[in-house]
């Protein structure tokens, strides 16, 4: 790439001064592969940020969103419609669990979160319980970067700089993780289920008259992939419903195959009341969100005159034609390829491959589920440092994969197949190997 002036573009959750003296610049992308600026092939292990399972560039959804641009580029999101948001919202309700009715687009997961909080709060007020105001959501817990979704959220490093902006009347539970109880669990833990009765605290603190919601990831992905116990999120369930508490999960990582299906529930057995979901909507082509709601949330709101505006709340981009088409073409390439049951096949493969780390220098633990896997690695003296080196390196050695401080985090295309992880672990094996020396 010829020298151009990098610093202008304020790089989000990276270290801009550390990128900028060695860009990682990536100008094609294709199936499994992106394209750097220097000719070079780097593997894609985390099909783009968690967004992409089908594949970089799938031309059935490149074609739809090429000829949706050359015939509506844009139409006014409020009060009026173009019929390819309106049949996306059936074609996902469609593949949500029984019950969900509606679905309301966003542009991001930060948007959909942020949503679902809010109709969450402006149910019960409706229902003539304003009082129910509180949030709860769990340590360790990541739903987007709003105001919103950082007060519930549990990231420390994302919460300390506005501690005194966030929302009030917010609550967390406890996380899930003991490495003492949990380490190298394949799939769900056994241990730690009782601590979704620490919502039976929070009920008896501040009654459960008062919380509006919980708001959970039924695994939590970037903190370091946290897979539920056992039975943790039958009891978060059976909490909420001896409470009049909605439970929302945040599916902007599980939703669409991630996990081995279109949703959650189907692996967990564990209905929500809302859903917030992203990423692999559009197969991440363009940028969507959606909240979906369950019948009863959604008929609360339409009372009073036909005409009257019955949630004020929207975006200008709201339902936009390009990610629409994206999103519908999405849903034909997840259907006609069989991707969510390619997903749910391969993730013996992926475990077997994720847990073959065990026993290895320095790792400390494995844990998956569906296709989310992490390997924890010992930190160096500076906490953060190891995971960032294997990272970096991984890209020079022609692998991408994600770090969160020193846990390795991968996220495989549906349709990896056993070359695929072969590259990807050797490579990270290597690496490891030769890495905190
Ligand atoms: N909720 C959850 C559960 C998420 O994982 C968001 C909300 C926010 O979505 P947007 O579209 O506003 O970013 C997310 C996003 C990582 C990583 O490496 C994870 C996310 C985003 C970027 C990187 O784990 N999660
Ligand atoms: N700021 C200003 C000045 C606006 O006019 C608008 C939308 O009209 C927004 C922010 C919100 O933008 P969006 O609807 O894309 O979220």
């Amino acid at each position: 790439m010829t020298k151009k002036n990098l610093d202008p573009f304020w790089m989000p959750f990276t270290g801009n001064r550390a990128f900028k003296a060695s860009p990682r610049m990536v100008v094609a992308a294709d199936g499994h592969y992106y394209t750097t600026d220097d000719g070079r092939q780097v593997l894609d292990g985390f099909s783009g940020l968690w967004t992409t399972g089908a594949g970089h560039c799938h031309p059935k959804i490149v074609e739809a969103v090429r000829a949706q641009a050359g015939k509506l580029d844009y139409s006014a999101a409020f009060q009026l419609g173009h019929p390819q948001a309106f049949e996306l919202a059936d074609r996902v309700c469609g593949l949500a669990p029984e019950g969900f009715s509606n679905c309301f687009f966003t542009n991001s997961g930060s948007e959909a979160v942020d949503s679902a909080l809010k109709i969450a709060l402006a149910y019960h007020r409706i229902g003539g319980e304003g009082h129910r105001n509180r949030l709860i959501g769990r340590e360790r817990g990541y739903h987007g970067v709003n105001f919103g979704g950082i007060s519930v959220g549990g990231i420390a490093p994302n919460r300390k700089m506005f501690s005194t902006s966030l929302l009030p009347n917010v609550d967390h539970l406890p996380h899930t993780h003991n490495l003492e109880k949990q380490a190298f669990s394949k799939g769900q833990p056994q241990w730690g289920a009782h601590l979704a009765s620490e919502l039976n605290r929070l009920v008896a603190l501040h009654d459960g008259s008062n919380i509006a919601a919980v708001i959970v990831e039924p695994v939590a992905g970037s903190t370091g992939i946290l897979v539920p116990p056992v039975g943790y999120l039958q009891e978060l369930r059976k909490i909420c419903d001896q409470h009049g508490i909605l439970l929302i999960f945040d599916e902007v990582i599980t939703a669409f195959g991630r996990i081995g299906g279109a949703f959650a529930s189907e692996r967990f057995d564990v209905v929500p009341d809302i859903i917030t979901c992203a990423k692999g909507l559009t197969n991440g082509f363009v940028p969507m969100g959606a909240v979906l709601i369950k019948e009863k949330i959604f008929e609360r709101f339409m009372q009073g005159p036909p005409n009257a505006i019955e949630l004020f709340h929207g975006y200008t981009y709201s339902g936009h034609p390009l990610a629409c088409a994206a999103g519908l073409a999405a849903m034909d390439v997840f259907k006609e390829e069989g991707l969510f049951e390619q997903s749910r096949a391969n993730e013996k493969m992926f475990e077997a491959a994720l847990h073959s780390f065990k026993g290895m220098d320095g790792v400390v633990d494995v844990r998956n589920f569906g296709l989310m896997g992490a390997i924890e690695l010992a930190p160096s003296e500076q906490p953060g440092e190891r995971g960032y080196e294997v990272f970096t390196e991984c890209f020079r050695q022609g692998v991408f994969i994600r770090n969160g401080m020193d846990t390795l985090q991968f996220s495989p295309f549906f349709d990896g197949d056993e070359d695929y992880y072969t590259q990807i672990f050797d490579t990270v094996r290597k690496v490891i190997g030769g890495s905190g020396k």
